[in-house]
């Protein structure tokens, strides 16, 4: 018997460095205030904490000013982990060090090689298929590979567009539950989501599509009332978590973690 693709024991984080001012960012907004960054990435940690999971916090990486983004590094699956290519220059040498944390973990660690490149941001697992976003990240060499990498592990990948102009894939979309996905409408539109129920943002907040089911919570960037208050409507326990620091350098709440499930279920 598996666990529902919600249920997880473990995540990894990283706290933000000094350097994060430095982060990479599609426009400037103005640097992020790193005292608050420390308070919002706390309050993340304790929400997920707060659900029974193990949380693993790694110490920062000044000479990688958006290794807070842990996500992007490494995908996280029941039968093994994969360590990802990341398609910035600035950001390739973030694997290296998560690379010992995923091997302490996982008995089973494969690699993305290259030369194609994918980031996990673009990357959603859902139960009968991993959805990888294309994007300016993530190419489709990266996606080849990755198929490659996890066909024996009985997971199939399909390639699918991120909109123009948006960072990764998952910036646009989240896992609420096996068959359930927020999605901008922008997104959905593509068509990618066809077979899923799909619950929209509301208009004017797009930005609330980057949230993360973990076990019973929604945790999703503060200052979307309608999106939240859709979600409430629709059953999910919903935590707010102030993404204002995160948000100037194109981030949120899935980038924020790896989450995954090692005890193994019984039978
Ligand atoms: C970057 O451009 O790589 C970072 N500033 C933001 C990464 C966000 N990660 C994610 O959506 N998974």
């Amino acid at each position: 018997m598996s666990h529902p693709i919600h249920q997880f024991d473990h995540a990894i984080t990283r706290r933000p460095g000094k350097s994060v001012v430095s982060g990479l960012r599609a426009e400037d907004t103005g640097p992020p205030d790193h005292a608050r960054m420390l308070a919002d990435h706390a309050a993340y940690m304790a929400a997920l904490r707060q659900t029974g999971a193990r949380i693993i916090e790694l110490p920062p990486l000044e000479d990688y000013p958006d290794s807070v983004f842990v996500e992007d590094v490494a995908l996280c699956l029941p039968q093994g982990a994969v360590l990802l290519r990341p398609g910035t220059a600035s950001r390739a040498g973030e694997v290296a060090h998560m690379a010992p944390t995923i091997r302490q973990l996982f008995e089973n660690v494969r690699e993305i090689r290259g030369p194609g490149t994918i980031e996990g941001g673009d990357i959603l697992t859902m139960p009968g298929e991993i959805l990888v976003g294309l994007s300016d990240r993530t190419s489709r060499e990266g996606i080849a590979e990755l198929a490659r990498l996890v066909g024996d592990w009985g997971h199939k990948v399909r390639a699918v567009e991120t909109p123009p102009g948006v960072l990764h894939f998952k910036t646009d979309c989240s896992l609420l539950d096996a068959d359930t996905i927020l999605s901008t409408p922008r997104l959905d539109a593509s068509g990618c989501f066809s077979g899923y129920n799909v619950i929209h943002t509301c208009e004017g907040e797009e930005a609330a599509a980057n949230a993360i089911r973990f076990n019973d919570l929604v945790i999703m960037p503060a200052g979307f009332a309608k999106t939240a208050a859709r979600l409430r409507r629709a059953g999910y326990d919903v935590r707010e978590i102030g993404n204002s620091e995160c948000a100037k350098l194109d981030g949120g709440m899935s980038c924020l973690s790896l989450r995954f499930r090692l005890e193994k279920p019984a039978g």
